[in-house]
């Protein structure tokens, strides 16, 4: 049977499934069906945010070489490939779902997929611009897509021909450009790079309209392809920050034991992961825009979107508005976590302009209040709507959300505050301050003076 005839088969089945319950309850079969996709997606929720195989392994959590991370909270995620050619639409045809997963959304064979190779000319790319508006934006790192699940490569590669440099009309390196402007200004160039499912190599995983699963040999194609990529990508950048590994799916423990050993062994101070598989990452990956609700005592990020898709499409406009991403990166920070915000630059290389006007708001607002973000952990109050911490040395950085009516400001905190201000009061002026054992009360104005997030700093002994 096909791949198409079993899908009818099973979409039959499921119909006649709902039909028979339908009847039997008395119901509509549409209420049936959105009821239980409604179902599904609150399941979906009540997962845990950070899945056990994507975790740390326990000897990292102590581990200095996080420290640069730690210290950072703040990354630029970057998708960007061959599927921004199309960005969501296929022959006339708008594809649902992530732009970056057009070709097995729509099942496009490798030998039409692989001729947006010959268009990608994205001559407005500018590495200088990309990491001066990551720069602006307060981000600390850049984590971009070496190697998605569709194979083409952004890096030159001995391996393929499938890549920027041999394969397009561009002919250039993006990522050498990159790790250029990354060292001039200090941001840590990342690479991500999909190392299960890869649907142009024969032995990769996730194709299974060109290839037969069943005669594939995904061992080969990590000996002998992923491992020497991954070699080239520690070898030919200079000093790379991270190996963003995705989707371990059905990575073994063997496999994602001897990448991360791979990757220490080349670049001793490069981190890999949670997504390697097995936990075995230096740190911790949440669910793609998941972020837990309460503290997490691990070192773990949320790889999260401004609009709704990672690899650029034209038609969605679903952005979040900067309000809304500041209070997300001050909730994951207040956490424990780090933010890694995605933008999907144009066939042409431009990043977006809601994205860059986005970004470039965050910065805004973490230019004053940058203090309360770089560098912290989790502070001591948890779990309340209004209100997030964030803690470093002795201080305590109350960030509030929604401003309490008349301005006065109640939590409760272990120690002694023996003062408070305002982190955007450049005088830092004393706010009154009362303490009856672990309730504190700080007077402040009576209106917000940030709509957005109003930091009070608290000094502790
Ligand atoms: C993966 C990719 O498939 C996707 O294209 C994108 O690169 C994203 C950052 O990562 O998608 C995932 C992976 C893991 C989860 C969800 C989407 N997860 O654990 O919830």
């Amino acid at each position: 049977m096909s791949k198409i005839e079993r899908t009818i088969t099973l979409t039959e089945q499921l119909a006649e499934r709902f039909a028979e319950m339908a009847e039997t309850q008395g119901v509509e079969m549409s209420d049936l069906v959105n009821f239980t996709l409604e179902r599904v997606l609150e399941w979906n929720r009540s997962r845990p945010a950070i899945a056990d195989d994507r975790g740390q392994r326990q000897e990292a959590r102590v581990d200095p070489r996080l420290d640069w991370w730690r210290e950072a909270r703040f990354g630029m995620f970057i998708h960007w490939g061959l599927y921004a050619i199309p960005a969501g639409t296929w022959k006339g045809k708008r594809i649902p779902g992530i732009g970056e997963w057009i070709m097995k959304r729509a099942h496009i064979p490798v030998a039409e997929y692989e001729q947006l190779a010959k268009q990608f000319n994205p001559v407005q790319f500018d590495a200088k611009e990309w990491v001066s508006i990551a720069k602006r934006a307060g981000q600390k790192y850049l984590t971009i897509t070496s190697k998605h699940h569709d194979g083409f490569c952004l890096f030159k590669s001995e391996y393929t021909d499938y890549n920027m440099v041999d394969g397009t009309p561009f002919g250039r390196d993006p990522l050498k450009e990159l790790a250029e402007e990354c060292q001039k200004a200090g941001i840590k160039l990342c690479f991500y790079y999909s190392q299960t499912q890869d649907w142009h190599h024969p032995d990769g995983d996730g194709n299974d309209w060109d290839y037969h699963p069943q005669e594939q040999e995904f061992d080969l194609y990590v000996e002998h392809y992923v491992k020497p990529q991954v070699r080239e990508l520690l070898t030919n950048y200079g000093p790379i920050g991270l190996i963003w590994f995705d989707t371990p799916k059905t990575m073994t423990e063997e496999q994602s034991q001897s990448l991360l050993e791979l990757v220490h062994e080349l670049q001793p101070d490069c981190l890999v992961s949670g997504r390697v598989g097995n936990t075995m990452g230096d740190y911790a990956s949440a669910g793609d825009n998941r972020i837990p609700d309460v503290a997490v005592d691990l070192d773990w990020e949320t790889p999260a979107t401004i609009n709704d898709t990672w690899g650029w499409k034209t038609y969605d406009h679903n952005w979040k508005s900067t309000e809304e991403l500041i209070q997300k990166l001050v909730d994951i920070v207040s956490k424990n976590g780090n933010y890694l915000l995605n933008v999907g630059p144009t066939p042409e290389g431009l990043i977006p302009q809601p994205s860059v006007d986005r970004l470039l708001g965050m910065g805004k607002w973490l230019d004053t209040n940058g203090e309360a973000v770089y560098g912290t952990k989790a502070g001591p109050v948890q779990g309340v709507e209004w209100c997030r911490s964030t803690a470093k040395e002795n201080k305590v950085y109350l960030h509030v959300f929604d401003w309490p009516e008349g301005g006065t400001i109640e939590v409760s905190i272990p120690g002694t505050v023996s003062g408070a201000y305002l982190l955007a009061d450049p005088d830092k002026g004393a706010l009154p301050v009362a303490q009856e054992k672990d309730q504190v009360v700080v007077s402040g104005p009576a209106e917000a003076p940030d709509a957005v997030d109003t930091v009070i700093v608290l000094t502790v002994e």
